[in-house]
């Protein structure tokens, strides 16, 4: 007789975002079927004595191959990003589509598409990044694409060449009334950042740290409080995304409180990094140039705050890659010259869960499912991603083992992506999701790629669970 399982995890300590438990997870035909004592064989087991069984990260905010200006190059593409998510601990990533201006959005999918399929390593879905509301775009191609699962977009209040002005951003936000999509908001004032920049400028004072005085808190609490106010004024629920600091947690939770339906998202780089950062020697501080940016140590304990009360629903990398040593990275010929050329962004989907396992789960900071809630279970049910993000039966098999006592210094020596650095160099963590199952099949084991072909699949989304409210 043919076993009752494919797969077997037996006995580990499995997380959901509401409870631990010891427990075997049994796996037939890529989903969980059974959970509980003493299970019958499965064709393959792993033994996860000692270790967690959670469920495999999902990172909603990563960008892959994303045109980032002229002569500028992202480090990853989908097969070394989505490569460099899953050793980290991810079975779903969820990058961003651009659209350029004048292209339509159909145009933009099927280049992203046709970069993104038979490479990758994790599931992937897409959000879209509306640069370009045309009346066609609002009236016709949106509101199809939403109906055809691509249920969430992204808008930009900073960027020349991204920025939708007030009235765009109403337009945009009113596809989504009438949809049910989710928006995303970058905020940050252009504006005055543009002031800034100029200022900076006349006073010669153009190197990397610049960055981060030209982006002041009070730019992205201004853009956050006008978001949070036109998304009140359109009535849709809104996705804050990357907070940095604690004015603009506030602006949410006033919100909220209001009885605004708001998610709030957090990054590694605001609870590990700091403007300081930015001031190494001999350009080195580009190494950390990304939008908003880091801020100082009080920032990193209000953004843990809002972590640890629950403002931050989302905790995701804004995995955003460029090489520093490279003339298409962050040391370009005009970066060179001033901050403001030094491409936006930085690497980070791999160590995004040891992080904030190691920092927050370890030091006490959090729980394990609140850790779940927020690498995880949130970013299926904000995204619409029905059959993940959970251990449950009927959900997609997909699971990190993770070995709580396994200590490691981060180094990019040691990491996947397509970077030439790590912003976490040298790093210590405690935790590491050791083995990663994808649908049932096993990944990463003992921290070799196991799988012989990128066995990753798009993935089409439901409306998320607060538009449906
Ligand atoms: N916004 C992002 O979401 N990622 C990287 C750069 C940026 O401005
Ligand atoms: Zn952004
Ligand atoms: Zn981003």
């Amino acid at each position: 007789m043919s076993a009752p399982f494919d797969l077997v995890i037996r006995g580990g300590t499995v997380g959901t975002a509401s409870d631990v438990f010891s427990a075997d997870v049994g796996i037939r035909d890529g989903r969980i079927v059974q959970i509980g004592e003493a299970l019958g064989a499965g064709a393959r087991e792993i033994d996860a004595t000692g270790r967690y069984v959670l469920p495999g990260g999902i990172d909603s905010h990563v960008h892959l191959a994303q045109p980032s200006g002229e002569n500028i190059v992202m480090a990853d593409d989908f097969e070394s990003g989505t490569r460099s998510a899953l050793f980290g601990g991810n079975t779903t990533v969820l990058p961003f589509c651009l659209q350029q201006k004048g292209q339509s959005l159909r145009e933009a999918l099927t280049v992203y598409h046709a970069l993104a399929d038979g490479r990758c390593y994790t599931d992937v879905s897409f959000h879209l990044i509306v640069s370009d509301p045309s009346p066609s775009v609002l009236g016709q191609e949106l509101p199809a694409l939403v109906a055809d699962g691509y249920t969430s977009f992204k808008v930009f209040m900073t960027y020349e060449d991204l920025r939708l002005n007030d009235a765009e951003i109403l337009d945009t936000m009113d596809v989504a009334r009438r949809t049910g999509a989710l928006v995303m908001v970058h905020c940050e004032n252009e504006d005055a950042i543009r002031y800034l920049i100029g200022r900076h400028e006349v006073a010669g004072d153009v190197a990397p740290r610049a960055h981060a005085t030209t982006r002041p808190v009070a730019a992205e609490r201004e853009a956050t409080h006008r978001a949070l106010s036109l998304a009140e004024i359109v009535d849709v629920p809104v996705v804050i995304v990357h907070v940095s600091n604690g004015a603009a947690a506030e602006e949410i939770a006033r919100a909220r409180s209001r009885g605004r339906p708001i998610v709030g998202e957090t990054c590694p780089q605001y609870l590990m990094l700091t403007a300081a950062d930015l001031e190494g020697m001999d350009w080195e501080g580009a190494k950390f140039v990304c939008s908003p940016p880091p801020r100082d140590a009080a920032e990193q304990q209000a953004c843990w705050r809002g972590i640890e009360t629950g403002i931050f629903d989302l905790f995701s990398s804004d995995h955003c890659p460029f090489r520093y040593d490279d003339p298409a990275g962050k040391l370009n010929p005009k970066g060179r010259q001033s901050f403001r050329h030094i491409p936006n962004g930085i690497p980070g989907v791999e160590t995004r869960l040891p992080i904030l396992f190691s920092e927050g789960v370890m030091k006490g900071r959090i729980d394990l499912p609140r850790f779940v809630a927020l690498t995880a279970t949130n970013h299926a049910k904000v995204y619409g991603l029905e059959r993940k993000g959970r251990i449950a039966v009927g959900m997609d098999a997909d699971i990190a083992i993770w070995d709580p006592a396994e200590r490691r210094t981060i180094r990019h020596a040691d990491l996947h992506d397509g970077a030439d650095y790590s912003p976490y160099e040298g790093i210590e963590v405690q935790g590491w999701p050791t083995t990663v199952v994808l649908g049932g099949q096993v990944m990463v084991e003992a921290d070799r790629l196991v799988a012989s072909t990128p066995a990753g699949r798009y993935r089409s989304r439901s409306l998320s669970a607060l538009a449906r409210r």
